[in-house]
């Protein structure tokens, strides 16, 4: 049986290199369906049985450009063994907003914090064991451009992959979202897999056109779960997509404060 493990970033974190390095020349270079979006595909060294995709670079798995909408239509209809999602280790706030949202497929998530040797040059420290913690994810540190770890990212993923054990977010948001997202999940989600549920409910909760439109979901059903979407934005006051949006940062906030340690950060106020 052929393993599909899915490269999913930022654009710039480094994605090209790697993918370059784990494929060799071994590589197919297409177009997604459709779209003049690049589309490329390599057989992982080593593995003739693992194939590498490598997704277009992105900040979200929002609906709103043709990068996103490409990689999460892969990501929920092809449905990869698992995801190596490689974060910007200069840059991990930024970076980890994507993450937040990979690890709630429920496909399993390997994170490989790349650009380690500009990160140890600086003198920073990330606490991987936390961060693999409070994301529920296994994270490693890599330097594509060095070679160094990149093996190991690779192993982790195709070991992830063969394991199938879906991930479990670690992450919940304030009760009110989660009493409507728990909602949406047993009105309407009862058909699809349980580990793709929470994805779903939370793009129905943000009121994803392009998501409800897949699903069919019926002029009924819409009315039911506005009740519950608008319960939340008008205890929280914002509407439904800034609600979620602003959590994850809080959330990531968090992670940062627990694992990130930036060298020079108040080192200068020692008078
Ligand atoms: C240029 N460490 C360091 N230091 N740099 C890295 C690493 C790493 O681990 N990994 C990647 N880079 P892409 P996307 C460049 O091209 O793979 C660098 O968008 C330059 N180019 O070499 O393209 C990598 O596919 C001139 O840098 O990322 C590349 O995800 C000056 O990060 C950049 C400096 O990598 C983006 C850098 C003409």
């Amino acid at each position: 049986m052929e393993i599909k493990i899915a490269l999913a970033g930022n654009p710039n974190c480094g994605k090209t290199t790697l993918f370059n390095a784990l494929t060799g020349s071994n590589q197919f270079v297409g177009n997604w369906p459709g779209v003049t979006v690049e589309k490329k595909e390599g057989k992982l060294k080593g593995h003739k049985d693992v194939v590498i995709m490598d997704l277009p670079g992105i900040y979200s798995l929002s609906p709103y450009t043709l990068e996103e909408v490409v990689a999460r239509n892969y990501l929920i209809s092809e449905r990869p063994d698992a995801i190596l999602n490689i974060i910007d280790g200069t840059n991990l706030e930024r970076n980890l907003y994507l993450t937040t949202q990979l690890v709630e497929l429920g496909i399993p998530v390997v994170v490989a914090i790349n650009m380690m040797d500009v990160v140890k040059k600086n003198g920073d420290k990330i606490n991987t064991d936390q961060l693999a913690k409070e994301l529920g994810c296994q994270v490693c540190e890599i330097s594509a451009l060095k070679g160094t770890g990149i093996k190991e990212a690779a192993e982790l993923a195709v070991k992830a992959a063969e394991s199938k054990v879906p991930m479990v977010p670690q992450h919940s948001f304030n009760g009110v979202v989660e009493h409507a997202i728990a909602h949406i999940e047993e009105a309407f989600l009862n058909d699809v897999a349980e580990e793709q549920q929470r994805w779903y409910a939370i793009k129905i909760f943000e009121r994803d056109e392009k998501v409800i439109e897949q699903l069919g979901m019926s002029e009924q059903v819409k009315t039911h779960i506005e009740k519950d979407i608008c319960a939340a934005e008008k205890e929280m006051d914002d509407d439904s997509e800034s609600i979620i949006t602003n959590e994850r940062y809080i959330y990531i906030a968090s992670i940062i404060k627990d694992c990130y340690k930036k060298k020079n950060q108040g080192g200068l106020t020692t008078s």
